[in-house]
């Protein structure tokens, strides 16, 4: 199968922190790390490459391409295999603990013997971690505030951005099957939850035997197979090494398995109680009516819904946070599609040095998306070593009119800022009243405590120019959690001074998450949704960050990409000419 770049680096990129783990050479844990760094930020698919071609990429050696291809051929990496199997689980854990390195894990591990996150918050609790020598209480407060932070019962979570390439191609291979009718997916993944426990996925079929077989034999995707009944097979996959369960259901109980399957099971438990009031029953092949059995719906969502006297509601707001109520009330919000999106509004070229493609190629692929409009925003020139100088951007500037011509899309001249310790930006203010758009984010100092974030991007939201913070808690999902901003004093800045919030689609960050954009929404905020593309195929982030916005329950007028390019501008002027409280 053809991996990808992301999940090829990922493979690498666990290989060097599990051999930091288990006390390698700091050297061979470098060649990996810059080996996962290369892959990851190369611009063509390093699956299809001979190992000559391989080593020819910077960053990549010998012994590393032979891994890429180990994996490109078996699916599967040894070393990683036995470094899993060596390293304990519980000492990876720990290290997801901001603040808190390999160095410190393993001597937790082997001077304390903590293998897990309960074993750490139970050793910072009865101070056995503030007595480790070189500790201290300071110290030890500062982890368990972490520890807190993380949520200890989330991190056996997978997050959804290492888990969506694989999927994609799982079902994409399901549905090439014969017997196969429809496939998709439900559960926590359709609704976009940022981690998933495992993945869920649907195939209407009438031969469930035939299904279940082609796929246990996939060695390519299958490491392990867990369960296998007459309607549903449970795996463990290679690549991610996550859980998927595939129920295998006919076609006529589609909707009424789609239903089922996706839950939220809060959202399930509510639609079954309003269905028993109806004297009807509801399971995973149909809703009947409870005296005569008689079915009255099942082979579309749509139908299982209306049996209920309830419109669809889409699978992202289905967690029991009142949309039950509302569609009861005929009041659920009609809530933003990606059809509804009119441009992109952070986005990148390798005019800035982390852009994997180049303009014009960028250009292309928005324009072929359907985009109207498309803002470029670059990174700006105090991001370290990426950032593009002014003469990089002047020279840029000169090019958009003729690509947007050639290509049928109009082109926000834009830049991503960087917002420094005391919230100011790159350049100064007569240059960046030059620009079309601008998207303004923190990029250094991401340990600083929550109130001076607030007090950075506050800030810098009375810069005239800022119109959109990008990723504004700077989470990684499953790998750093964002800040705790001042959400009030951020909704309360953004209002006066006329500026936007982002939603950023990578599938990393989705920050802001839902229940923020739902709180901001009440706030009155406009909310910008961004790709942050750094290649073509990051434009599908669009639809990440689309989901999102729905969990968020926003709608069209929530959310400036729907606007034409008159509604874009206007917004900017009114924030430039009416200023700061205006
Ligand atoms: P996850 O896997 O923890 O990220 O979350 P989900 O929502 O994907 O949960 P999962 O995989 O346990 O089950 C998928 C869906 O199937 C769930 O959202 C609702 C439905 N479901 C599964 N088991 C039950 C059950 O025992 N009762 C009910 N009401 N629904 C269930
Ligand atoms: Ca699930
Ligand atoms: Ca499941
Ligand atoms: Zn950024």
């Amino acid at each position: 199968m053809a991996w990808t770049n992301t999940e090829i680096a990922r493979q690498l990129g666990e290989i060097a922190e599990l051999l930091r783990l288990d006390d390698a050479d700091a050297y061979r844990v470098r060649a990996y790390e810059r080996a996962a760094g290369a892959v990851g930020a190369a611009s063509e698919d390093l699956g299809q490459l001979s190992k000559s071609e391989l080593t020819d990429v910077h960053g990549i050696g010998s012994s590393t391409a032979d891994k890429i291809i180990e994996f490109q051929q078996h699916g599967e990496i040894g070393l990683l295999a036995e470094l899993r199997a060596r390293v304990s689980p519980g000492l990876v854990a720990m290290t997801r603990v901001p603040g808190l390195g390999p160095k410190l894990a393993r001597r937790l591990h082997d001077e304390l013997g903590l293998d897990s996150l309960d074993d750490l918050a139970a050793a910072l609790d009865d101070g056995r971690v503030a007595s480790l020598d070189g500790m201290g209480e300071k110290s030890a407060a500062k982890l368990a505030h972490a520890l807190e932070r993380i949520g200890a019962k989330d991190t056996d979570r997978t997050p959804v951005a290492d888990v969506l390439d694989f999927v994609a191609e799982l079902c994409r291979r399901l549905g090439d099957l014969e017997a196969v009718e429809r496939v998709d997916i439900a559960g926590s993944l359709r609704r976009l939850r940022e981690t998933v426990g495992d993945v869920d996925v649907l195939v209407a079929t009438d031969d469930p035997a035939a299904v279940s077989a082609s796929l246990r034999d996939d060695a390519e995707l299958v490491a392990e197979v867990l369960a296998e009944g007459d309607t549903k097979l449970s795996i463990i996959t290679r690549g991610p090494g996550v859980q998927v369960d595939v129920r295998l259901v006919p076609a006529d109980s589609w909707g009424a398995a789609l239903l089922y399957f996706t839950g939220s099971k809060a959202h399930t438990v509510r639609i079954r109680e309003r269905a028993v009031r109806r004297g009807l029953t509801v399971n995973e092949y149909g809703i009947d009516e409870r005296e005569s059995g008689k079915r009255v719906a099942g082979t579309t969502e749509e139908e299982a819904y209306a049996a209920l006297a309830l419109p669809w509601i889409p699978p992202t707001m289905r967690e029991d946070t009142g949309e039950i109520e509302a569609a009861d009330e005929g009041t659920l919000p009609r809530v933003v599609e990606e059809a509804d999106l009119q441009g992109d509004l952070h986005a990148h070229s390798d005019v800035s040095g982390d852009g994997k493609a180049s303009l014009e190629t960028m250009v292309k692929a928005a324009a072929e998306r359907g985009l109207r409009w498309w803002a470029v925003t670059d990174h700006a020139e105090n991001l370290t070593m990426n950032g593009a100088t002014r003469d990089e951007l002047l020279a840029r500037r000169e090019r958009l009119g003729p690509l947007g011509d050639k290509y049928g899309i109009t082109l926000l001249d834009g830049l991503e800022l960087n917002i420094d310790a005391q919230g100011g930006v790159d350049y100064d203010d007569d240059f960046l009243a030059t620009f079309d758009w601008c998207v303004a984010s923190i990029h250094s100092m991401l340990d600083r405590d929550s109130a001076q974030q607030t007090e950075r991007i506050c800030q810098a939201m009375t810069n005239p120019h800022v119109h959109t913070i990008g990723h504004p808690t700077g989470r990684q999902i499953g790998r750093r959690p964002g800040y705790e901003l001042d959400w009030e004093r951020v909704f309360e800045t953004a209002v006066a001074t006329g500026t936007a919030l982002e939603i950023n689609g990578s599938a990393r960050r989705l920050d802001i998450a839902g229940d923020i954009v739902r709180r901001a929404i009440d706030a009155g905020i406009t909310l910008t949704i961004g790709s942050d593309a750094h290649s073509v195929g990051d434009l599908d982030n669009l639809r990440w960050a689309v989901k999102t916005a729905q969990r968020g329950w926003a709608t069209v007028g929530d959310v400036l990409n729907c606007r034409d390019l008159d509604g874009v501008r206007g917004f900017v002027r009114a924030k430039r000419e009416d200023g700061p409280g205006g």
